[in-house]
């Protein structure tokens, strides 16, 4: 009888609204390219009530220590992608590749309520994905999403454009009317860093508090957001002005007109919002 509860409740979780979003985000960004064998993760907090609609939040299954502490997060909810797993297998096997988890009372490790199944751990980049939580957490309460993928023309771009944040910024808000109003912070950019580690993840994490997407040059980026369509609307948009201006730059023609300063501030003006004061 046991057995057949724990069964019935491992499918519950999967009609859970959260389990399917994450389900479809990491396929589609499979499908654009953007998330290559293990490439790319997903960290999504979660409302207590919400998790306790389709499991049993008393019982877990394993504990995993963190060797960074987030006491700041500590009793707080999270669906994960797990170390190791494909984007592309998500969908047909959500319970080893995605994890339910709560941060324990101290910090110190989380608790794995479903998921991860077969000894699986969360993404080798929590340490940048529950820094950047508690940033973001501080700067706006509905923050949820942290997201992380290898999109391919902003990687391009790190290899061809001038790594700094201004003009880096300025050009993706050239080749997209649209960028300005929905990243009027621009971008940040780290230097080049060894991934999955804590000292990326601070790194990531001190961005966030001026930033909601952050460029890890010839590797990828990551995005925030208060919904999986926010964070993944962020980074479609920014991939999308670095293929633009890579589209641009294989062409021997060149640029024969672009968007100017003026109408970038006018367009700042007209869709009510700030762009970032450094910046322009
Ligand atoms: O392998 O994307 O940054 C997952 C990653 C590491
Ligand atoms: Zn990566």
């Amino acid at each position: 009888m046991k057995i057949i509860q724990e069964v019935q409740n491992d499918l519950l979780v999967l009609e859970a609204p959260f389990v399917k979003e994450m389900m479809d985000i990491t396929y589609s960004m499979w499908k654009f390219g953007w998330d290559e064998r293990n490439g790319g993760n997903i960290s999504y907090l979660l409302k207590e009530e919400e998790v306790r609609h389709y499991l049993d939040t008393d019982r877990v299954l394993r504990t995993v220590p963190l060797d960074f502490p987030v006491v700041e997060l500590a009793n707080k909810f999270f669906i994960v992608t797990g170390s190791g797993k494909y984007f592309k297998n998500v969908r047909s096997n959500p319970a080893e590749c995605l994890g339910i988890l709560r941060v324990s009372g101290d910090g110190n490790s989380v608790e794995l309520l479903w998921g991860l199944t077969c000894d699986g751990k969360p993404t080798s980049e929590l340490s940048s994905h529950f820094r950047s939580h508690i940033v973001r957490l501080g700067k706006d309460l509905n923050h949820r999403v942290i997201m992380h993928n290898h999109a391919t023309n902003i990687i391009a771009m790190t290899f061809t454009h001038e790594l700094d944040e201004k003009s880096f910024s300025k050009t993706l808000w050239k080749m997209c009317t649209e960028c300005i109003v929905v990243f009027p912070e621009g971008v940040a950019i780290l230097p080049w860093m060894v991934p999955g580690t804590d000292e990326i993840g601070m790194e990531t994490a001190d961005k966030m508090n001026d930033f909601r997407l952050v460029v890890w040059p010839h590797h990828g980026i990551f995005g925030a957001g208060q919904t999986i369509d926010e964070a993944f609307g962020l980074i479609e948009t920014a991939e999308k002005a670095a293929q633009i201006y890579m589209l641009i730059n294989a062409h021997h023609g060149g640029m024969k007109q672009a968007i100017t300063d003026e109408q970038l501030v006018e367009l700042a003006k007209a869709f009510g919002v700030v762009p970032n004061k450094h910046f322009i």
